[in-house]
């Protein structure tokens, strides 16, 4: 594993920027650079440390948070990251101030998520397979025209993720949350529930709750999200690798090389992208 240890004296920590499900983030200089610096709990078992940084070391593509290295100071694990100016997307479409936007941007953050998703999956040897896609790990930056996934650490730790009710289950395939077998698909999944939130604007099945009804109506009654609370017009073919996407057997769904096929079709106007 190629991964950089970094000198905890050389990060200047400053602002911090939030709290993940493992650990709170901050804004950091490190190298003349502005990094992001995620302190991961120390009660965080070190498994998911490693599942975080073993995954994101391997990545380099312009879709995926980049991972600097590992700092490790008074016994406390800290990644250093590339810092997305932009927060997340969740952020970004549910947080006041509300800016506009368009369906121009919609494809744009749709395919670019593809594209980060299809390049951990085309990984070798082994795919990587992301299992927690959904707006709180997508990242936005360069005046919200670039999206970077982020968050590689979570999925061992989904009951606990369930119970602190980090917003996962609308996102997760049924074998996810089945503990069954999955493949790539999974992801493709949790892509289809973006995809209704970026043409909705609206948290997928707000209303219900704990999450883990929400895995049981979406299991059990095949509840997915209503197009009736699109507000966006995306073409049929876009509309139909969503609900393509979200459909119960994985060998349904589109794999991302599919779903970015037909979004490179639409072309997107670069000039009109920075919010
Ligand atoms: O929406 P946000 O501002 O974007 O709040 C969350 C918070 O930290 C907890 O995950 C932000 N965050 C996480 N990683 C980064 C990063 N690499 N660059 C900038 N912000 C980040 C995220």
């Amino acid at each position: 594993m190629n991964i950089d240890t970094i000198d905890f004296a050389n990060i200047k920590l400053s602002d911090e920027i939030g709290e993940g499900t493992f650990g709170k983030v901050y804004k950091a200089q490190w190298r003349n650079k502005c990094v992001a610096v995620k302190r991961i709990y120390l009660n965080v078992n070190e498994e998911y440390v490693e599942r975080e940084f073993k995954q994101l070391s391997r990545a380099n593509h312009i879709n995926i948070i980049f991972l600097h290295g590992i700092s490790i100071h008074e016994d406390i694990h800290y990644l250093i990251m590339e810092y997305a100016d932009g927060g997340s997307l969740f952020n970004f479409l549910h947080k006041v101030p509300r800016l506009e936007y368009s369906l121009n941007h919609v494809i744009n953050w749709a395919l670019q998520a593809a594209k980060g998703a299809a390049y951990l999956h085309s990984m070798t040897p082994h795919s990587v397979i992301h299992r927690d896609l959904k707006p709180h790990n997508m990242l936005l930056h360069d005046k919200r025209s670039c999206l970077k996934i982020c968050d590689f650490g979570t999925v061992r730790y989904m009951s606990s993720m369930m119970t602190k009710n980090s917003g996962t289950a609308a996102y997760m395939a049924p074998e996810v949350f089945n503990g069954e077998r999955y493949t790539t698909k999974c992801d493709v999944f949790s892509w289809s529930i973006t995809m209704w939130e970026l043409q909705s604007r609206k948290v997928p099945y707000e209303a219900i709750s704990p999450e883990l009804a929400v895995c049981q109506k979406v299991d059990k009654e095949g509840l997915r999200p209503p197009m009736s609370q699109l507000i966006f017009d995306c073409p049929e073919d876009i509309q139909k690798l969503m609900t393509d996407g979200w459909q119960a057997d994985p060998n349904k769904r589109p794999s991302m090389n599919d779903i970015i096929e037909v979004l490179n079709k639409y072309p997107i106007d670069v000039d009109q992208l920075k919010l």
